[in-house]
């Protein structure tokens, strides 16, 4: 539990846990825990810009986030030559590094995939894209000196299942992921100090690979043999080894853990069902691909021809791109869809992939809009 005047002092931070401390501070200052989880969907008409402010920046934890605690520390240790622990403040003295990523969850989409599945009800909003700021975590595994024979780190946060029969939150990421330059121990998402929703005071950033692996609240990395343990690792996050038919039950050694996100694209505008004026039209969204760039966002218009949109932002990996279609309408229904092609020329699909936990919907976004005199 952290009180209300050790936090007295430490600006930036303050400022960002200042939201929190007058929504949940009791009468002497305590912080509560919250109990129940917190998934939040980004609305649609927001993927239309570069950055997604954290504001409005989905929100997806399992049990909720635990207390704020500024002086929480790091553990690495497990196969390692040295443990190590460090604060914020060590952290902070370390080399940073500022990238921009999408974070969305393997869920995304969940609710659109037929026949329906259970878990999260998500349609469009569980992503984002944000500039993420901290230290390589290859920094701090080289500081520790790891273990010829390790292969994994496993990685835990400080958030608690609410019951005892409930397994914690543990996942791990293979060694050479985690030794990636791309793969950091996130203490700034959009120029600001992580904020409690997004993991502050700090947390795992894995670039081009879905949201489970993004641990929130970090608390200790280990280093070992074998993937981590548990339901997290074991059972959830996995798609077939090969596609199988929509609704088909999949035994669990056909399974086997996700990991990159594969290429999508989303209208922001216009809105499915929404009406606008004759004459100027703009298709607006966005449009990413895991690990790869985007080279190219073709949109269709009624039953014309894909057109290639004008496209904003770099062509580079683990970021989205806006893109933009423009064209004149008379009065009418209109319908408009839209798909991705990243540089290594994979095209996103015209249907996504059925899964039973509806992981990665990524079919071609349609949208039918009424164009009015
Ligand atoms: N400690 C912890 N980290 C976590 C989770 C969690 O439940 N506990 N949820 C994960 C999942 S499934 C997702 S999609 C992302 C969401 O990150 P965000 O809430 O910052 O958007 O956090 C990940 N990190
Ligand atoms: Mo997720």
């Amino acid at each position: 539990m952290l009180r209300r005047r050790d936090l007295l002092g430490l600006g930036a931070w303050s400022a960002a846990a200042g939201l929190l401390l007058r929504a949940r501070a009791d009468e002497d200052g305590l912080l509560q825990a919250v109990a129940t989880p917190q998934d939040l969907e980004t609305p649609l008409g927001f993927f239309d810009r570069l950055i997604t402010p954290t504001s409005v920046f989905f929100v997806r934890s399992h049990f909720g986030p635990p207390s704020l605690d500024l002086g929480r520390r790091l553990t690495i240790d497990g196969m390692v030559g040295k443990p190590l622990e460090l604060g914020l403040a060590d952290l902070e003295k370390l080399p940073q590094v500022t990238l921009t990523a999408v974070l969305q969850c393997a869920g995304n989409g969940r609710a659109l995939h037929e026949p329906r599945v259970p878990g999260v009800q998500w349609r469009h909003g569980a992503m984002g894209q944000a500039t993420w700021t901290g230290v390589r975590l290859k920094d701090l595994l080289d500081k520790v000196g790891v273990a010829p024979d390790a292969r994994h780190v496993r990685l835990a946060g400080a958030d608690r299942a609410p019951k005892p029969t409930v397994p914690k939150y543990l996942r791990s990421i293979p060694l050479a992921r985690a030794l990636d330059p791309t793969t950091l121990v996130a203490l700034r998402m959009n120029g600001e100090p992580l904020t409690l929703a997004h993991g502050a005071p700090f947390r795992l950033v894995v670039p081009g690979w879905a949201g489970d692996h993004w641990i929130k609240w970090l608390t200790h990395l280990r280093l070992q043999k074998d993937e981590a343990e548990g339901f997290f690792m074991n059972t959830a996050y996995k798609l077939p080894k090969t596609p199988v038919a929509p609704g088909a039950a999949v035994p669990p050694e056909q399974m086997q853990s996700l990991s990159t996100i594969p290429i999508k694209s989303i209208i922001a505008r216009p809105a499915d069902g929404a009406s606008s004026k004759a004459g100027a039209q703009e298709i607006v969204g966005v449009a990413f691909s895991g690990e790869a760039a985007i080279d190219k966002v073709e949109v269709r218009v009624n039953d014309g021809p894909f057109v290639a949109a004008k496209l904003e932002g770099p062509s580079v990996p683990f970021a989205w791109r806006v893109f933009r279609h423009r064209f004149e309408a008379k009065p009418g229904k209109h319908t408009a869809v839209a798909r991705a092609i990243d540089v290594k020329g994979v095209m996103q699909p015209e249907t996504a992939v059925w899964n039973p936990s509806g992981y990665f919907w990524n079919a071609w976004h349609r949208v039918q809009w009424e164009v009015v005199a």
